[in-house]
């Protein structure tokens, strides 16, 4: 059987079978591989994989050709015989010519986690923007592993035809011909989000105007759309798989102050998020860019915890939102006995333990919302001169109340919501 024929057999089978695979330096603990793994395997599952193995090589670097030792290849294909595993799923992401080389070297079908985000991401998108920012964060994944394929047909021709070095020629050709149609394709699937976003902007500026915005971020799974749900019966998907939600939901909220706050649900975060996502998932997560606030809900019942508020800040922080202030929401207290939650309590006291599900401790959720929307303080500032681009900050943050050029710098009066305080801590001054 050639190897396209078995991909074939694969991609027709009901069930894929998979082994992962993962590397653990001396410096790695080994609880944190296992937890990367589980997390590996949920993604599997909801990709629709069944894993049955799982293999960790003890090694200081990944090999340079094939990732992995020779000795562990072998090892790892008398294993999928044994197994009846049809392909290996790296926690890591491989680079286009380790895959390669592990199919020519190995006989081994692999594939990695980003490349099965990706796939979750496919079936999952269901808006025009979701599907051309999956297509576009595919294609930016394809174009450095196109040559793959091409190197395949160049060696199948050079073995028919006996002459490696015109076939070749054959390959390449086809190859940037393939890259260039990509390319193409690339550009033109960012010009309609381009375009789209041109719509989508002008919409939020005008809901921006009139609402404040809060914005549910979390780590994939946390239950944002359950606790989004709670809050407005909007009745989104929530499902117990990863990014069950691709596609931003906004809907209004009367917090019984008066004025509705404009609230929106966004797609998860999860560590080592691959970056072509990001890139293409820059528009949707604009959502959370321009939020008055983040309501950052955790799963707490997840012994990982502490780890996954990181990374959900990590990301926040890479695209631009960590200055937004924020409530930590720490959800699934219905999962957890009283003294875990007291301990937590200890560790994070200005969280809010809820359980979205059972709607425990919503109204005071609400309360909390609403003192973080409404209230606005008053206070002095004084800006050094030098400091010219706080002061613009200000302006743009603050209402102003009185302004006075002193010796020192610029003496400011303003009112400002309590949150955007801490931009201005070091400025702060009594009159
Ligand atoms: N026990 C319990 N389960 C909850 C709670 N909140 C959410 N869940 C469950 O957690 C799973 C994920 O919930 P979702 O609301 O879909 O989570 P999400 O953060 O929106 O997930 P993605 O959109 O996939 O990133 C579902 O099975 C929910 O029923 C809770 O307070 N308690
Ligand atoms: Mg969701």
């Amino acid at each position: 059987m050639t190897s396209e024929e078995k991909l074939i057999e694969i991609t027709n089978k009901e069930t894929i079978k998979a082994i992962m695979v993962s590397l653990c330096r001396q410096k790695d603990k080994l609880q944190d591989i296992e937890d990367s793994m589980n997390e590996l395997e949920r993604l599997a599952d909801t990709a629709g994989v069944e894993i049955v193995g799982r293999f960790i090589q003890k090694r200081e670097n990944p090999k340079a050709a094939t990732y992995i030792g020779s000795g562990f290849a072998e090892m790892l294909k008398e294993e999928m015989e044994k197994l009846g595993a049809d392909i290996l799923i790296f926690d890591n992401e491989l680079t286009p010519s380790q895959g390669r080389n592990l199919k020519k070297d190995y006989e081994l079908e692999t594939t990695d986690r980003t490349e099965l985000i990706l796939d979750i991401f496919h079936s999952h998108a269901h808006t025009n923007e979701a599907k051309l920012q999956v297509k576009l964060a595919e294609l930016r994944y394809q174009l450095p592993r196109l040559k793959r394929l091409w190197t395949h047909l160049d060696s199948v021709r050079g073995s028919a035809s006996g002459s490696k070095g015109a076939s070749r020629g054959v390959g390449e050709t086809q190859l940037e011909l393939d890259k260039r149609k990509i390319r193409e394709e690339i550009r033109s699937i960012d010009e309609q989000l381009s375009k789209l976003n041109i719509q989508l902007d002008t919409q939020r500026k005008k809901r921006r105007e009139k609402y404040k915005l809060a914005c549910v971020v979390g780590y994939t799974n946390a239950g944002k759309s359950t606790l989004f749900n709670s809050l407005t019966d909007a009745g989104v998907l929530e499902e117990d798989k990863l990014f069950a939600t691709l596609d931003s939901t906004s809907k209004a909220l009367n917090l019984g102050y008066g004025e509705d706050v404009i609230i929106t649900d966004t797609v998860g975060f999860i560590a080592n998020l691959p970056h072509q996502l990001v890139a293409s998932f820059r528009a949707t997560l604009k959502e959370a860019i321009e939020a008055d606030l983040l309501i950052h809900v955790v799963d707490a019942s997840d012994t990982r915890y502490e780890q996954l508020i990181n990374e959900v800040n990590k990301v926040l922080a890479e695209i631009g939102a960590s200055e937004i202030p924020q409530i930590l929401v720490l959800n699934k207290i219905d999962l957890l006995p009283e003294v875990m939650i007291k301990m937590m309590h200890k560790k994070y006291p200005d969280a809010i333990y809820i359980s979205a599900k059972q709607k425990t401790n919503m109204d005071y959720l609400k309360i909390t919302l609403e003192e973080h929307l409404k209230q606005s303080v008053t206070f002095n500032l004084l800006i050094p001169y030098a400091d010219s681009a706080v002061e613009a900050l200000a302006h743009k943050k603050c209402e102003l109340i009185e302004k006075e050029y002193r010796d020192n710098g610029v003496f400011l009066q303003v009112r400002i919501n309590k949150e955007d305080m801490r931009l201005f801590e070091k400025y702060i001054v009594k009159a």
